[in-house]
């Protein structure tokens, strides 16, 4: 319960630039303040093929968007400003408000060219110390960059992300953790992450249109119709979830060594080390909900010899206990009396991530 409690404390900042792309351009060119500005392909040259990238508000008000066919949007919107797009412009800002971000010096994620995740639990304690600082990553922003932003405050990721989302551009959303489901009821089940255009019919079949009709559902019923999935929408509509705000790497493996200050005869001490790699990395991999199918053991020997050992498994696992046994066989196949150690190393590859883990991850790249 007290973990519970305290992640219901938390106060994770979302933040997303307004129409990025196009933000820049507009910034570059005031001659466009104002004007529907759309970035994308050609719509006349390429004979109208290629989508829209982004567009402005104002463009946005004629009914384009994002992925919309070019020649489409050339119907909706003909006066329209049409660009190419200049991307090393749009690496730039998105580098220098990203810095401006991790200026903040706490936990901090990247999850696209323009948006990421801070958390602010041990900076401010009530949501009005939140909104203070929300207006000040805009008013940063917008001075230091010249775009504006749009940030949603909850107490997770995935809330603080539909709310970032609920009233842009320029908009700061706090959603208290007492109010998550009165934010979330009346949207329709399209927000949430994997409900798609076509799976919403799987849903709607069973009368379930809005978030709300799955809240009346409940989580049995939720759990009879869709299974596993039915947990985890139950968890993101109620508003858990555990991710911390953490920077993500696309690891293939993971792994530590280390080098002794003096070769290493003793194979209590070895053993001892080897262990306490194989502790470390599994708390990583266990916060990080890795499973991996292969061991490795890198040992160097006394004059620099090094050897590695692997063991790869049919199905990926993650098991300190089981994972210590083998380190421990490759180990003794190393063992006499006179070995001296210099180094040994643990690593574990053919990463896997648990699943739910990357449903979410995904909601952070859409
Ligand atoms: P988004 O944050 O999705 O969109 P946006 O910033 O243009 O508009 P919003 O105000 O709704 O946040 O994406 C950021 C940039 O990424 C966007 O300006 C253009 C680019 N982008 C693509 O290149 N391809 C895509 O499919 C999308 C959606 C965006
Ligand atoms: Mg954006």
């Amino acid at each position: 319960m007290g973990s519970q409690e305290s992640s219901d404390n938390k106060k994770i900042f979302h933040v997303d630039i307004d129409a990025f792309f196009a933000a820049i351009e507009i910034r570059d060119d005031p001659s466009l303040v104002g004007k529907p500005v759309i970035i994308g392909a050609d719509p006349k040259k390429g004979l109208g093929r290629g989508v829209v990238t982004t567009c402005s508000y104002e463009a946005r008000k004629f009914g384009l968007h994002s992925a919309m066919p070019i020649s489409k949007a050339y119907k909706l919107c003909p006066h329209g400003v049409y660009l190419h797009g200049r991307y090393e412009k749009y690496h730039e800002a998105s580098g220098q408000v990203m810095n401006l971000l991790k200026g903040f010096d706490v936990d901090f994620q990247q999850t696209s060219i323009d948006e990421a995740y801070l958390d602010f639990t041990d900076k401010c304690s009530t949501y009005i110390d939140a909104f203070k600082i929300a207006k000040l990553i805009q008013i940063k922003i917008l001075d230091e960059v010249g775009i504006t932003c749009s940030i949603g405050v909850s107490h997770t990721k995935t809330i603080s992300k539909i709310a970032s989302d609920f009233n842009k551009p320029n908009g700061i959303t706090i959603i208290e953790r007492d109010k998550v489901q009165q934010f979330l009821g009346p949207m329709e089940i399209t927000k949430i992450p994997g409900i798609g255009k076509k799976s919403k019919y799987t849903f709607y079949n069973k009368g379930i249109f809005t978030i709300k009709d799955l809240y009346s559902a409940g989580l049995s019923k939720l759990v009879q119709n869709f299974g596993d999935h039915g947990v985890w929408i139950w968890n993101f509509v109620m508003g858990l979830d555990s991710r911390p705000v953490k920077q993500h790497y696309n690891r293939k493996s993971i792994g530590k060594e280390r080098t002794f200050m003096e070769d290493e005869a003793d194979s209590h001490k070895i053993i001892e080390k080897l262990s306490e790699l194989n502790s470390r990395i599994h708390d990583i991999l266990v916060e990080q909900k890795f499973r991996y199918s292969t061991i490795t053991m890198k040992i160097r020997l006394r004059g620099f010899i090094t050897y590695t050992r692997s063991k790869t498994m049919t199905t990926a696992l993650c098991d300190k206990d089981r994972a210590y046994k083998v380190l421990l066989e490759m180990y003794e196949s190393f063992y006499t009396e006179k070995s001296k150690v210099r180094l040994i190393g643990v690593r574990f590859s053919n990463l896997e991530q648990d699943k739910t883990h990357i449903q979410t991850q995904i909601t952070d790249y859409i």
